[in-house]
């Protein structure tokens, strides 16, 4: 698709599939606001009728039926669709390398693509609403279960911060990393996980919290946002 990348400003339209609390979809949030790349939200509810990603509609856009789905359309109405927030992310740096995501020597950028991961592939499909309901289905509590999935994933990120960690999680420069952390923290939180045991993580957190790309990706602001 020459020309209909997000730098090459022929785009009609660029869409993110959302849902206020998934974790997922607030990485790219915080990626898209903190390049100051203007997008429309586009509200899946994961919960509300058995899960609106699972409607033969979004499983067009997401054959996974998860969220977030990046979406750009071209004035002639071509589409490209990505799916998968570190494959999102890479694409936005990519495309918007200024302010970046990434530090800038290979070593660095290596370690803030393997905090990512961590959190990535290492936790989140063991917390993923899916797996939850499946587990509820065979008589299975999952809170227990997913809660010690976390606590395992927060002490390996501890353990690997611990030599790169300066304000942010690698140096003092914001990185993908620190996408990841913020939303896994808050589920930690829905899961119960004691989080006094990694201040680390915790002063980061505060850290990104102070700003304002953070605060415009937060669940609270987005317009699906429900006080459950
Ligand atoms: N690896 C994918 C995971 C996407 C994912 O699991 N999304 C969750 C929300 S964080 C979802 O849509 N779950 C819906 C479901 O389990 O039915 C990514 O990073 O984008």
């Amino acid at each position: 698709m020459t020309g209909t990348d997000i730098q090459g400003g022929t785009l009609e339209s660029i869409r993110l599939y959302s849902y206020f609390r998934s974790s997922c979809a607030w990485r790219v949030r915080i990626a898209l606001a903190h390049k100051a790349i203007a997008y429309e939200l586009v509200p899946v509810h994961l919960l509300r009728g058995g899960g609106e990603q699972r409607s033969s509609e979004f499983f067009a856009k997401n054959a996974l039926g998860q969220v977030p789905v990046l979406e750009l359309t071209t004035h002639t109405g071509e589409v490209f669709r990505l799916t998968q927030s570190m494959a999102i992310l890479e694409y936005l740096e990519e495309t918007r390398p200024e302010p970046s995501l990434l530090p800038k020597t290979p070593q660095l950028r290596a370690r803030a693509r393997q905090l990512a991961e961590v959190v990535n592939s290492g936790v989140q499909p063991l917390q993923n609403l899916k797996l939850q309901q499946e587990l509820r289905a065979r008589g299975l509590e999952p809170e227990p279960l997913v809660r010690s999935f976390i606590e395992t994933g927060l002490t390996a990120l501890v353990r690997i911060a611990n030599d790169s960690a300066g304000r942010y999680l690698v140096g003092d420069e914001l990185s993908f990393a620190d996408l990841f952390l913020v939303p896994q923290l808050a589920i930690a939180r829905r899961f119960n996980v004691d989080l006094e045991g990694y201040p680390l993580l915790l002063r980061v957190e505060r850290e990104c919290e102070a700003l304002d790309s953070f605060r415009a990706a937060h669940p609270q602001a987005q317009p699906d946002f429900e006080a459950t």
